[in-house]
């Protein structure tokens, strides 16, 4: 089956830079083939933590180190996390994702918390999905029995170019919170950022690690770079439309079964451009005018966008069954306080260091 081909860099680039209309046309052929091209699955971001991230991700204006508008919060109530999700819900949102700026998961009452917020939103019979960072396999199956529906770790770049990007964790340490994901029921959501500085083979790189994982993830979001003052990256420049296009193309081509995130850098899309991103094989996106911490389309212009299109939301659960909540009584795995030893690589970035001088 085409999702087990063994794809090399050449012919990934090859496919990448193809002539656009070849390229919209084969993805959207395999689009046809495992998805209702009228269907666009929508999730709402909520930031449960927000700001204060000890690490260095060049991208992040989250991370404390550098000097953005983000100011750090503490962990979101149950409740406030609740009536944010019934709002989505009502809204047309099937999936909360809710995002935290931590380093890793480390167990104690935030991660009980949190564990709380998956159990209330998933009797909202809504997907529930997180993203807290670096997970053991024991903290993994806890998010599972609470009844969680997908945690979103992304490798964001290739193994070779993550190197510029991140100095405080390695590549190996993203797949090995996968690979922990990947041994409970929960459903995988990885994908990258473009417009970072990366080459065409980068993103090549990226996308066959991405389907070499076998399952291959469930979802893989494609993000543009939003430039945050601030940040190292704050002088990129906007991604263009066309390279979003080839992107999200390719990633239909190598994931055939995925559900093709379309995520950070909306704002900057027009609706046309939006449009020959779904065409090409996008089927999802991040609804609501916040994403994390920056901003995205509004919903109402959202909404005309998908009646202009005659796009649907698509409904909780279409893909896999809603997981169980197990009751906390019956529940298998425990706290272990674990003190896991995720790597520092600590590689200095030339960057990060001008940065620092200024
Ligand atoms: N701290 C956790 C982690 O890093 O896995 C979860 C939250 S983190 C903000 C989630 C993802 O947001 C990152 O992996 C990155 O892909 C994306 N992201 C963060 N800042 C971004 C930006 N300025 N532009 C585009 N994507 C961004
Ligand atoms: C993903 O790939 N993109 C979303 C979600 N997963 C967590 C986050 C985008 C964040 C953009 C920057 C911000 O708003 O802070
Ligand atoms: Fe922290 Fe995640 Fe932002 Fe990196 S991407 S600085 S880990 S919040």
């Amino acid at each position: 089956m085409s999702t087990e081909k063994k794809w090399t860099q050449v012919e990934v680039v090859a496919l990448y830079n193809k002539p656009i209309m070849e390229l919209v046309y084969e993805a959207a052929t395999v689009h046809r083939r495992y998805h209702d091209p009228n269907k666009v699955q929508v999730s709402t971001l909520i930031s449960i933590k927000t700001g204060g991230c000890p690490e260095d991700c060049a991208y992040c204006p989250q991370a404390a180190r550098y000097h953005t508008e983000v100011k750090a919060e503490r962990l979101m109530s149950v409740e406030q996390v609740k009536a944010q999700a019934l709002a989505a819900k009502a809204r047309g949102s099937s999936r909360i994702c809710m995002g935290a700026a931590w380093r890793n998961v480390k167990d104690g009452p935030e991660f009980d918390q949190v564990l709380d917020m998956v159990r209330t939103l998933n009797r909202l019979d809504m997907e529930v999905c997180c993203t807290l960072g670096m997970l053991t396999e024991n903290q993994a199956q806890r998010l599972s029995e609470a009844g969680l529906y997908a945690y979103n770790h992304n490798l964001d770049s290739s193994a070779e170019y993550y190197e510029e990007i991140i100095s405080t964790r390695s590549y190996n340490d993203r797949l090995q919170t996968i690979e922990n994901v990947r041994k409970t029921n929960i459903t995988v959501c990885s994908g990258g950022i473009i417009g970072m500085g990366e080459n065409i083979a980068d993103r090549a790189n990226m996308l066959i690690t991405l389907a070499a994982l076998l399952p291959q993830p469930e979802s893989v979001p494609i993000n543009a770079l939003v430039p945050v003052p601030g940040t190292p990256m704050e002088a990129m420049e906007t991604v263009s439309i066309w390279e979003m296009v080839r992107m999200v193309a390719t990633t239909r081509i190598l994931l055939p079964q995925t559900q093709v995130r379309l995520s950070a850098g909306r704002s900057n899309m027009s609706h046309e451009g939006q449009a020959l991103c779904f065409f090409a094989g996008a089927n999802s996106i991040f609804a609501g005018d916040k994403l994390l911490t920056t901003p995205n389309p509004d919903i109402n212009e959202d909404l005309a966008m998908f009646k202009t299109l005659g796009l649907n939301p698509q409904k909780p659960f279409e893909k896999k069954k809603q997981p169980e909540t197990i009751a906390t009584e019956a529940a298998q795995y425990h706290a272990l306080g674990e003190r896991p030893q995720w790597s520092r690589p600590g590689h200095s970035i030339g960057r990060n260091l001008a940065k620092q001088q200024e």
